[in-house]
């Protein structure tokens, strides 16, 4: 059965949602093979292990015609020079899904095993999310990048689809700024 009404806090400059659900931490330990530099990602694991980025979710359950919420916090960094980034995944049920840009600059890496899109994303952005696009969000600031991100609760996380297929494109520090490269197995 549907869950309750629920009023839910989003404090944007904490990237809490309150009531919380489950937080999720994701270290470069949880991220092997993403990276386009594998040795410089296993040493830094090897090493200190930092957080990459965590996701806060509320309470909405990832069941059927739920609509559950997380906020996801990518720290600032690189690895070999390509920014922090999510693991990325393809929805194994294909529904849409939208992200906020709440704090931080970002960009939301779209790819549909053909075509590749870039949406560059800050505070007041939505990013929509086609079916049938995996979708990786990348920190290509120096401060934390954060968004909410609200998804059907029967969509599902594929992420051997992006291991499989990767995201079209690499994303790199240059400068002050980034760069977009082709896709290069790790
Ligand atoms: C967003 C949503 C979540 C997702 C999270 C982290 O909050 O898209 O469903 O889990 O980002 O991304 P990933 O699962 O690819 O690590
Ligand atoms: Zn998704």
């Amino acid at each position: 059965p549907p869950i309750n009404p629920l009023r839910i806090a989003l404090a944007a400059a904490q990237g809490t949602l309150t009531p919380e659900g489950p937080l999720l931490t994701r270290r470069l330990s949880d991220l092997e093979g993403l990276f386009a530099d594998e040795p410089a990602r296993k040493r830094a694991a090897d090493g200190d292990d930092p957080v990459v980025y965590t996701v806060a979710a509320s309470p909405v359950p990832e069941v059927a015609r739920e609509l559950p919420q997380s906020v996801t916090t990518i720290l600032p960094g690189a690895v070999g020079g390509e920014f922090h980034m999510t693991k990325g995944h393809q929805h194994p049920d294909p529904q849409g899904e939208i992200y906020l840009g709440l704090a931080g600059r970002g960009g939301l890496l779209l790819h549909d095993g053909t075509r590749t899109e870039w949406i560059e994303m800050e505070p007041g952005v939505i990013g929509y999310i086609p079916p049938g696009w995996a979708h990786r969000s990348v920190n290509i600031g120096d401060e934390p990048y954060r968004f909410l991100a609200v998804y059907p609760g029967s969509a599902g996380h594929d992420y051997g689809w992006v291991v499989k297929h990767g995201m079209g494109r690499r994303v790199f520090r240059d400068g002050a700024s980034y760069t977009l490269a082709p896709f290069s197995a790790a």
